[in-house]
């Protein structure tokens, strides 16, 4: 047990519960039905993944410490205070886990999550997450590309937007709140969706990924600013219009449908300039006061993803 934690009022028992247990579970059968051996299904090993491809392209930034980015988050379904998601996250009920997909595509249903991970196998991608409230961390992702999951489906010639929508459960500790307009909603492009850098999460640090960053499953969308990153997702819709999106929703000039990383483009409050990097030298609460860093055009990602906004005015589409 750490100082910082204590401080956070975060306690070790917190920390493991039968959540857990049981996606560990669904996704060993996932893996066994999926023919994968060597999936490490003993006690001993606790919610290990495996096995697990290392993405070429991952960033040698110093990664944030997994004790940092386990206890450190947004979401607010799970409270606003950054302990508030790991000290609720039991609340989080992800068995049974359903997913709808709908809208305009051809082959649209509703999944488990042992149907949705099946047939991907699990890559690590280390990436930079830049939140919009000028912090930023680096985390390796377990998972699989976003197109692998979509391409499933069939989207349509009409499917011009993907949305998202996080579990819906009024149960959830943060949803007494009308700090935004629930569900927690979230969408993309359909080119920005399919672009491979788009990512679906389902671990993190080789481990099943906790409740308070989002199980069984989330999005990670690494150029655009964290809150796009949708959490816990129960429904991909295929649609021919943009779909409403939950912070664009609850101050629309503050927060685009877009919100790509610019330090360029301020927010209406603050500079997107700098950002303090939560990283790895330094370790729980003095990496919460670490210096403050450039940051990047989509966030290092420009080259990338650049060519899907050459035409756009980018000050106009934040
Ligand atoms: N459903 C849901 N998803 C969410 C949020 C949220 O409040 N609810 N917060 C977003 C924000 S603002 C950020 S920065 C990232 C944080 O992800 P992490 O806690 O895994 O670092 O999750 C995003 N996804
Ligand atoms: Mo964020």
């Amino acid at each position: 047990m750490k100082d910082w934690m204590r401080i956070a009022g975060i306690t070790s028992s917190e920390i493991t519960d039968e959540q857990t247990f049981k996606r560990r579970r669904a996704l060993m059968q996932a893996a066994t039905a999926a023919g994968i051996t060597g999936f490490i299904g003993s006690d001993a090993m606790a919610d290990e993944l495996g096995p697990i491809t290392k993405w070429p392209d991952s960033t040698d930034d110093a990664q944030t410490a997994e004790e940092i980015a386990t206890t450190y988050n947004n979401f607010y379904e799970l409270g606003t205070d950054k302990g508030d998601p790991v000290k609720n996250a039991d609340k989080l009920v992800t068995e049974p886990w359903t997913v709808v997909v709908d809208g305009e595509c051809d082959a649209p249903g509703t999944f488990t999550l042992e149907d949705i991970l099946k047939p991907h196998a699990i890559e690590e991608r280390i990436y930079r997450l830049r939140c919009v409230e000028a912090w930023s961390m680096v985390i390796p992702w377990n998972g699989f590309a976003l197109k692998d999951l979509i391409k499933r489906f069939k989207p349509n010639s009409n499917a011009k937007f993907v949305s998202f929508q996080t579990l819906n459960d009024p149960n959830l500790p943060g949803m007494k709140s009308r700090v935004l307009d629930w569900p927690y909603r979230e969408g993309l492009r359909i080119d920005e969706a399919m672009h491979p850098l788009s990512f679906m999460a389902i671990g993190m640090y080789g481990k099943e990924i906790p409740g308070q960053n989002g199980a069984p499953m989330r999005l990670v969308v690494p150029w655009k600013y964290g809150y796009k990153s949708i959490k816990s997702i129960v429904r991909i819709s295929f649609t021919d219009k943009q779909p409403q999106t939950s912070w664009n929703m609850s101050a629309p000039h503050e927060y685009g449908f877009y919100s790509n990383v610019n330090p360029d483009v301020s927010h209406p409050r603050w500079s997107q300039a700098k950002e303090r990097r939560l990283a790895g030298e330094t370790s729980g609460l003095s990496a919460l006061f670490t210096k403050k860093i450039d940051s990047q055009f989509m966030n290092g990602y420009g080259e990338e993803v650049a060519e899907l906004y050459a035409d756009m005015d980018l000050k106009k589409f934040f």
